[in-house]
C-alpha cells in the first residue's frame, strides 16, 4: 500500500477500483501491519546528517509519525507522538513525550505510553488528550490487543500530578474503556478525539472508523466520570466513497476572531470543523459546518465540499494532525507530520524518518469557507541574520538571488505585486476535474506563462541542476481568477531511485486580487520547504533531498517566468537557528 501512500492523486482512484476488484469487490485500505519483533534493526544515525531539520521537530534518530495528545497544562506544552524506539521503519510504537514552553524548543522526556497490558500488548496507537474538571488531564489512546489488530480505546492518566511535566502514566485495570461491538470494524477502529462537554453534562469523543468504504467518525457519549461510554444512535457524519478515516479532530472556530475556543465551547458566533485523515489518499481533509447539539449530527456546509476534492490542510506531505486549544494564549494549535519522501532504503540509511511541520496557529477565515494557519510567533525567536529587498522589478525570464543568510536554513517572507491581471492565461476547462496537483505538473515553473509562474526557487544548486520552486500561477476562467500555488519537488534532487516520491504538490488559493497582491512565506529547513500562500490560505509542505544543494552550497532566487512584470514590494528572509530538541 506504500504505493497508495505516495501516489499522485491521478493514480489513486484507479488503484483503489483495482484493489477493489482484486479482493472481490471488498475495497481494502492502506493497512498497518503489526510486528512484535521485526523492525528492530540497529539505526546508523552517522549515515547521513545532510537533511536533517535544524528547526523542525525531529527525535536524534529513528521512525516517528502522528501527533499525540497535544495539551497545555500548568504552564507546559505537551507533545506525544508515535515513535519506534528500535528503528527508521513503522513498528514497535510507543507513545514518546517531550515538553516546551514555547511549542518550538522541546525536552525530551521517557515513552509516556507503551505496550505492556493485556489491552495494549499489540500495540500503543494514536489518541488524544482531554483536561476534566478540577485540573485533571487525562489521555485516550487507540490499544492493539492481538496480532489481527483488534482495536480498543484505552485511557491513561498521570501518575504524580505534582510532577510539572507528568513524566509518568497510569493506565488502570479498568481498561478498555470502550470495545468495538458487531457493527464495527474492529481493525479500523481508532485514534479516539479529545474528549467534549455537552449541554446535558455527558462527555463526547469520536473514534475513525469505515464501513463499505464510507469513512466515518463513530460517538461515544459518557457521563461526568468519563468512564462508563455507550455508543450513540448514529455516527457524528460520515460520507460514502472516502475509506478510512484515521485521526478524527472536531473542534469551533470562532466566526468573529482569531482567538482560539475550548473544545467544548459551543455558544454564538461559532462554527465547527470536523478534520479527518484519510487513510487511502493520505491526506488531512476538513469541512466547516454546523454542529446540530439536538441531533448530534454535524453537517457540513454547502460551500464545504465533503470529500477527496475537499479542503485540505496542507496540499502537501502533511498527515494526521490534531489541534488542542491553548488556554494560556487563548488560541488553537495545530500540530502534523510529515513523513519522509525518500525511499525506505536510504531511511534506515540514514536511521530515521518523519518530522513535525512547525506547530501553527489556525482559525477561520472572515469568508466562513476555509481555515487559516501560520506558524506560531514562537518561531520568530529563532530569526538571526536579516536581509531585505525593496521594490525589486523582475521581468519576465528574470531571477534574483538572495544572499548573506544561511539560505538551507531560513524563514522567507515576500510580498508581491502586479499592475495588472490582463496577461493570466485562460484556464483550461479540462483542468476542471484534476486536482490542482496535477495543473501544477503540466504547468511547472519553467512553462513560461502570463501572470506568474513567479515565487521562490529554494535549496537551489548554483546552476539550478537541483531545486523545488515554490510559486503563483494566475489563469483566468470563465467567470473569476484562479490562483494556483504549487510547491514542485519533481527537480528537487538529482537522486534518481525511481521510488523517491518527487510530487508537484499544489493547492488553488481562494483569495481577492483586488489590491494585485500575494504574500508567500516558506520556512526552509534542509530536507523541509514549508510553505503559506496568502497569509496562510494554502499550505504545502514538501520534503526533499537535495545533493549540490546543502549546506552553505544551497542558494535562493526569486523568480518570475510570466509575461507580466512582477515586483517584490517587500522581502525579508533571516537565518534559523536550531532549536533545543535533545
Ligand atoms: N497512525 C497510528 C494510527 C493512526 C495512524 C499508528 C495514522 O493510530 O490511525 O501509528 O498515521
Amino acid at each position: 500500500m506504500e504505493i497508495l501512500r505516495r501516489s499522485s492523486s491521478l493514480w489513486v482512484l484507479p488503484i483503489l477500483l483495482l484493489c477493489f476488484f482484486i479482493n472481490n469487490g471488498v475495497f481494502v485500505d492502506a493497512s498497518h501491519k503489526v510486528y512484535m519483533h521485526l523492525q528492530s534493526t540497529t539505526s546508523h544515525v552517522d549515515a547521513s546528517k545532510v537533511h536533517r531539520t535544524g528547526y523542525h521537530f525531529q527525535p536524534p534518530k529513528n521512525w516517528i509519525n502522528d501527533p499525540n495528545g497535544p495539551m497545555y497544562y500548568n504552564g507546559v506544552y505537551h507533545l506525544f507522538y508515535q515513535y519506534n524506539p528500535k528503528g527508521a521503519i513503522w513498528g514497535n510504537i510507543v507513545w514518546a513525550h517531550s515538553v516546551s514552553k514555547d511549542l518550538i524548543n522541546w525536552i525530551p522526556l521517557e515513552p509516556a505510553i507503551y505496550p505492556s497490558k493485556v489491552f495494549d500488548k499489540y500495540g500503543t496507537w494514536s489518541g488524544s488528550a482531554t483536561i476534566l474538571p478540577g485540573n485533571k488531564p487525562v489521555i485516550l489512546y487507540t490499544g492493539i490487543v492481538d496480532a489481527n489488530k483488534t482495536q480498543v480505546q484505552n485511557y491513561a492518566i498521570p501518575a504524580n500530578m505534582s510532577d510539572p511535566y507528568l513524566r509518568k502514566w497510569i493506565k488502570p485495570d479498568n481498561n478498555p474503556l470502550i470495545v468495538a461491538d458487531k457493527t464495527i470494524n474492529k481493525s479500523q477502529f481508532r485514534d479516539p478525539t479529545t474528549a467534549w462537554m455537552g449541554r446535558d453534562g455527558n462527555w463526547r469523543i469520536l473514534v475513525g472508523s469505515v464501513r463499505n468504504h464510507r469513512g466515518k467518525v463513530i460517538m461515544y457519549k459518557s457521563n461526568k466520570n468519563f468512564m462508563k461510554w455507550t455508543k450513540a444512535k448514529h455516527p457524528l457524519h460520515s460520507a460514502p466513497g472516502t475509506g478510512n478515516w484515521e485521526c478524527p479532530d472536531f473542534f469551533p472556530v470562532s466566526l468573529k476572531n482569531k482567538n482560539g475556543l475550548d473544545t467544548s465551547y459551543n455558544g454564538k458566533d461559532i462554527k465547527h470543523v470536523l478534520k479527518v485523515s484519510f487513510d487511502v489518499t493520505r491526506f488531512d481533509h476538513y469541512t466547516i459546518g454546523t454542529y446540530d447539539t439536538k441531533k448530534d449530527k454535524y453537517f457540513p456546509d454547502n460551500t464545504s465540499i465533503d470529500g477527496w476534492k475537499g479542503l485540505r490542510l496542507d496540499y502537501g506531505n502533511y498527515y494526521a494532525s490534531k489541534t488542542f486549544f491553548d488556554s494560556g494564549k487563548n488560541r488553537r494549535i495545530l500540530l502534523g507530520w510529515a513523513n519522509e519522501s525518500d525511499t525506505v532504503d536510504n531511511d534506515v540509511r540514514k536511521g530515521w524518518a518523519g518530522v513535525h511541520p512547525i506547530p501553527r496557529k489556525i482559525w477561520l477565515d472572515p469568508s466562513g469557507k476555509q481555515l487559516v494557519q501560520w506558524p506560531v510567533q514562537e518561531l520568530e525567536t529563532l530569526r538571526k541574520k536579516k536581509v531585505q529587498l525593496n521594490n525589486k522589478k523582475l521581468n519576465k525570464g528574470k531571477k534574483v538571488e538572495i544572499k548573506g543568510i544561511t539560505v538551507a536554513q531560513a524563514d522567507v517572507e515576500v510580498i508581491f505585486s502586479f499592475t495588472s491581471l490582463d496577461k493570466a492565461e485562460p484556464f483550461d476547462p479540462s483542468w476542471a476535474d484534476l486536482y490542482a496537483q496535477d495543473v501544477c505538473a503540466i504547468k511547472g515553473s519553467t512553462v513560461q506563462g502570463g501572470l506568474g509562474p513567479f515565487g521562490l526557487l529554494t535549496l537551489a544548486s548554483k546552476n539550478l541542476e537541483e531545486y523545488t520552486p515554490v510559486f503563483f500561477r494566475i489563469f483566468k476562467a470563465h467567470d473569476k481568477y484562479k490562483v494556483l500555488m504549487c510547491s514542485d519537488a519533481s527537480r528537487s534532487s538529482l537522486k534518481n531511485e525511481t521510488t523517491m516520491y518527487k510530487p508537484s504538490f499544489a493547492g488553488y488559493v481562494d483569495v481577492d486580487l483586488a489590491d494585485k497582491k500575494l504574500s508567500l512565506r516558506s520556512l526552509i529547513d534542509h530536507s523541509v520547504v514549508e510553505s503559506f500562500g496568502a497569509g496562510g490560505k494554502t499550505c504545502i509542505t514538501s520534503r526533499v533531498y537535495p545533493t549540490l544543494a546543502i549546506f552553505d552550497k544551497a542558494h535562493l532566487f526569486v523568480f518570475n517566468n510570466g509575461a507580466e512584470r512582477i515586483t517584490i514590494e517587500t522581502l525579508n528572509a533571516w537565518s534559523m537557528a536550531n532549536a533545543k530538541l535533545h
